[in-house]
């Protein structure tokens, strides 16, 4: 049995996850309409990862005999003025998710629930890989800035970070 207030809370990470999904799909859709084919299929692949992020809290919740909402989803931002601005929303997106994470986490303290608390420690995880991740693509950006021959280069690397990633 879980309490209502930690069933509310996984069902906001629900809400949260499936806005990741939804916010990379537009992402990679706009990388593919601009030619960059490598970001594409980077952001075609995170998306398919907070998708299963979701299907695994509905699992969880239902699973423990409550039940999983699936919820209305806010509106994508669908227009990017380069790169960087792609990537820069994708740090963004996933602060907001860790910052949610850690919510849950705490409130499963007060709760007294270490079995959701326990849950929980994988998003943990899977959210300090994810900032790391944004943060070091990002990084690249100081050096490429607006470089066309630097922006091609770091569109055929990154196929290579989402390859390692798998
Ligand atoms: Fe769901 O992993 Fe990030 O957001």
């Amino acid at each position: 049995m879980i309490s209502k207030t930690i069933v509310e809370a996984l069902n906001s990470q629900i809400k949260l996850e499936a806005n990741a999904s939804m916010q990379y799909l537009s992402m990679a859709s706009w990388a593919e309409i601009n030619g960059f084919n490598g970001v594409a299929n980077f952001f075609f692949g995170q998306s398919e990862e907070e998708r299963m992020h979701m299907i695994k809290l509905v699992k969880f919740i239902n699973e423990r005999g409550e039940k999983a909402v699936i919820p209305a989803l806010d509106k994508s931002k669908s227009e990017f003025d380069s790169l960087q601005d792609i990537f820069t929303t994708f740090l963004e997106s996933e602060e907001t998710v860790t910052n949610n994470v850690n919510k849950i986490v705490f409130q499963c303290l007060e709760a007294k629930d270490y079995t959701v608390h326990n849950f929980m420690q994988w998003y943990v995880s899977e959210q300090a890989e994810e900032e790391a991740l944004a943060r070091t693509i990002l990084d690249k950006f100081k050096i490429i800035g607006s470089d066309k021959g630097g922006l091609y280069l770091f569109d055929r690397d990154i196929e290579n970070i989402a390859v390692n990633k798998e």
